[in-house]
């Protein structure tokens, strides 16, 4: 609802966070459509679990303050693009670019960016595919294009992402190697489960386990 957005900021970043909320709204309602979808016309679903967060204000200022961009609209267009987050979880690898290229064949969404961090994940050994994408937002008197960053990830990536991300908060950024050491070390564990129970599961069911690569357009039936 709209009431997420606080009533005491600056009338520009207000609207943007607005904007953002709505944007938010357009691509859960697209990611819960394929959702639904899948559920009911194929075998598998490789969307396990979808969540959405707006970026807090001081979350947002500090981006901003780190860039050393201005908080208006302009300057946080290119430097703060995660305003708007979706996160969707998938149960496999494999499941991740299926979803992606679902979404990408959207055709009134653009994407601005891909960032595959699964294919060259981070130092700490973060993985995530990553979609900054732009959406068209209709309002009473005009439609607007809002950045949205949608988070692809499995099951896996999910729970080491989350864990270190409140160790990378609570020691302000500053970890201590030994944990930096055992967080990589389980990145590592964690890439080997996705890729066993990905076999076992390409065993049973086969690589493509009834959910086609669709040529755009397609509408699965
Ligand atoms: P929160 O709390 O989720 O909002 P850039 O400076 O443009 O290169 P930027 O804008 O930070 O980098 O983009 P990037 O790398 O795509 O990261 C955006 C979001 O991805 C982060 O938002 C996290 O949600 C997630 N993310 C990226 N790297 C990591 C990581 O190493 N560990 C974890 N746990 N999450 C990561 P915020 O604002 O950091 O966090």
């Amino acid at each position: 609802q709209a009431a997420v957005v606080p009533r005491d900021l600056p009338e520009e970043l207000r609207q943007l966070m607005l904007l953002s909320k709505f944007a938010i709204d357009e691509v859960m309602t697209k990611v819960s459509i394929l959702r639904d979808e899948l559920f009911f016309s194929r075998g598998h679903n490789p969307i396990e679990h979808v969540s959405s967060r707006l970026k807090s204000p001081a979350s947002i200022a500090e981006k901003a303050q780190r860039k050393g961009v201005p908080l208006t609209r302009d300057g946080l267009r290119d430097h703060v693009r995660d305003i708007a987050g979706v996160r969707v979880t998938c149960g496999f690898v494999s499941d991740i670019h299926r979803v992606r290229d679902m979404i990408l064949r959207q055709r009134d969404l653009t994407v601005i960016e891909e960032r595959d961090y699964i294919a060259a994940p981070k130092a700490n050994g973060y993985k995530s595919l990553h979609l900054i994408v732009q959406v068209p937002v209709f309002l009473s008197d005009r439609v607007e294009d809002v950045v949205v960053e949608i988070q692809l990830r499995t099951i896996a990536m999910d729970f080491w992402a989350s864990l270190e991300h409140k160790i990378y908060y609570k020691f302000d950024g500053e970890v201590p190697r030994h944990l930096t050491d055992s967080l990589k070390l389980a990145a590592d564990v964690a890439w080997s489960l996705d890729t066993s129970m990905e076999r076992i599961h390409d065993e049973l069911h086969g690589p493509l386990d009834g959910v086609p690569a669709a040529s755009p357009g397609e509408v699965a039936a």
